[in-house]
Parts: structure tokens; sequence; C-alpha cells
């Protein structure tokens, strides 16, 4: 089944419809997304990385969750598969498609909750969405910036999510780093990201992404900035992984409390991911790293009801992040959470290329 998933677009497969082995399962998701090809072109991939992306679902093998979701990101011009990262946006598709396909057993009208183990990082989200006859209702008036015209809402809480890849909300134990000369907070609160303020990258952070995907010397610094970032947060060579994320934060503009900019890690995010998203916001709540310095405190409502609002090149992203500092100093995530929207596209055979 196709869906999009939030601000993605991605193929759902049950797993027991894939062969189990990663490397037998890989290539034949590559020869399905037509990949290794920029374009796609013999494939159902999108020729970008938000529409290239897989969801494995099957019923949980954990007592606490109803279904298993291993999200896996299929490169385009490069024969790559990886299970590095989680994806959020992916996430909200996987609870319509686990009651299309009968693994939970939802209630004929009214509210279901799913949980699902989300098996990159071990952690669980409890998605709740509307159903019908059984079925997921698709149709609603919740609109989410990067997707036009309004969906249904599914809204997802995550629980342990801090230190989703590194094993701490601030891997380093650091609230900033200097890497390359430039302040960074490198922070996983469900997705490794490094965020760093634009002034101290030469931009103003309100570039678009084809201007800033054209700035060759930008680039260059980022990846730099990325490959050391990814050995301090414990993730050893990232050179071909997709984690850490990069995100570029520079005061708001239009009525939210910040101003973003990611990098996925290497194409501009046309909005930004979902957990990268409740990273960043947990940096804009993080006194002394360079998002909280550009938060605009005025409009703050950032303090008294944990929303953040984060700007990003097609409207806004809010995550609700609660932060309880403890009497020692160190941080805890006691609440993340955020809407999405998804939606059934098509649903059918898929005729791989031949090997
Ligand atoms: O951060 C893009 C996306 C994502 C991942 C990326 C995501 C997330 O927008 O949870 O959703 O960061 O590669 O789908």
């Amino acid at each position: 089944m196709i869906l999009r998933g939030g601000t993605s677009k991605g193929a759902y497969f049950l797993a027991s419809d894939l062969p189990p082995a990663p490397p037998e399962r890989d290539l034949l998701l590559l020869r399905i997304m037509g990949s290794p090809d920029a374009r796609q072109i013999d494939g159902i991939g999108g020729a970008h990385p938000l529409t290239s992306k897989v969801a494995v679902v099957a019923p949980s093998a954990s007592a606490d969750a109803d279904v298993d979701y291993l999200f896996l990101q299929v490169g385009t011009d490069e024969p790559l598969v990886s299970d590095r990262q989680n994806c959020g946006n992916l996430l909200a598709g996987v609870a319509p498609f686990a009651i299309e396909r009968g693994l939970v057993d939802a209630a004929a009208d009214g509210l279901v909750t799913v949980r699902i183990k989300m098996l990159n990082t071990g952690s669980i989200a409890t998605a709740r969405l509307e159903t019908q006859a059984g079925l997921p209702i698709y149709e609603g008036v919740t609109t989410i910036s990067g997707v036009p015209g309004a969906a249904a809402a599914i809204a997802l809480d995550f629980e342990d999510i801090a230190g989703s890849s590194t094993g701490a909300l601030l891997p380093t134990g650091n609230r900033v780093d200097d890497i390359h000369g430039v302040a960074s907070t490198l922070v996983d609160n469900g997705m490794p990201v490094v965020v760093m303020a634009a002034s101290a990258l030469g931009v103003s952070g309100y570039e678009t992404c084809a201007e800033l995907e054209q700035n060759a010397a930008l680039r260059t610094k980022l990846e730099a900035i990325r490959l050391e970032a990814g050995v301090r947060m414990g993730l050893g060579d990232v050179s071909q992984t997709t984690i850490p994320k990069l995100t570029i934060v520079s005061p708001p503009q239009s009525g939210g409390h910040l101003n973003t900019r990611t990098f996925i890690p290497h194409r501009c995010h046309d909005a930004i991911g979902v957990l990268g998203a409740v990273s960043v916001s947990t940096a804009a709540l993080l006194p002394g790293s360079p998002a909280y310095a550009l938060v605009d405190q005025l409009s703050n409502d950032v303090a008294t009801d944990s929303l953040v609002r984060l700007e990003h090149p097609t409207g806004v992203f809010e995550a609700v992040v609660e932060i309880v500092h403890t009497a020692s100093g160190e941080m805890t995530v006691k609440r993340a959470g955020i809407i999405r929207t998804a939606r059934k596209l098509m649903d059918g055979i898929v005729f791989p290329r031949s090997e």
C-alpha cells in the first residue's frame, strides 16, 4: 500500500510479504523503488529522500505494543537501504495501514489507540485516530504545513525517545559544542540533530531550499561539521548514514518561536522531519543553546504549555515537548507529542524490476 504519512510518502509492506533476511529484503526494495537512479524512473520511488521511504509493519513481538514498525530509507541515486534512522512522518501512516490489513482490531466507529514499537530505535509511539465501520477515516479538517488541503488528525505521542540513537538526550553531555568554530547543540530527542545558528554559518536562514543546496561552500562546511558531530555523538563514521541531521536556526518571521532550515542530511527538507522537529524543539527549550537564544521570548508560550512552533520552508510545525529539570541540573523529557495526517493513496501489486 502507498500512503502519504505526514509530509512524506512511502510504500508500506507487511513484514510477512517481504524476505525475512535484510540483504535479500533490501535488494528487493531497491528494485521496487527503482534505485539506484536519481529519477527512480523504473520504480515507485518519488526521486527525493522524502518520497523514497518504506515502512515494514508486523504484529508486535513486544507485550507493550500492538504493531512493530521498521522504517527503511531507500537511497535514490545510491543503492543503499538504511535502518539507521527512524521516520516520524511515515509513522503517521502505520496505524491506518495496520487497521486496513487487520493487524489491529479497530472499533467499528470511534477513537482507536494503536501502540507502535518503532524498531529502529526501540521506543514506543501511541497513535490515536478515528475509525468508521472498522476502517480509518482519512477525510478531516486538520491541515499540516507542507501538505495541501485537510485530512483527519492522527495524534502521535512518544515515550522514551530521548537518546533514541545515541543513548542520551545530550550525547556529548554539553549543551553547546564548538565544531569547526560553530556553536552547535548536539541533541537526540527522537532523532540525532546538530542545531546551529544561521548567522554562525554566514547565511540568513531565510533562503529557499534551492538557494541553500546551491551554496557549495555552506554544504562543504555542513558536511565537515556533521562528520565531526557524528563521532562526538557516538555514531562513529556517519559518511554513509542519514543521521545526524542538521538544522540551521534563525529568529522567527511569521508568528512562530524559531525559524528553521533542515538538511536530511544532504538535501534540504521542504518542511522538517517529525522527530527532527521534536529534537530541535528540545534545543529551543535548552538555555544556552544557539536555538534558545533565538527563540522569540516575547510571544513565548513555550515556557507555559511547552508548545514550540518551528517555522520551516513551507509553514509551521508544532511540537509539544515537556522538559523537566532535575535537582542535579539534568534534563529529562516528560512528554513529547505531535499531530499529523495520513492518507491511503493506492493499494495493489507492485512489479519489481528484474535483478
Ligand atoms: O524526523 C526526514 C521526514 C523525515 C524524517 C528526515 C522524520 C522525522 O520528514 O521523524 O519524519 O529527517 O530524513 O519524513
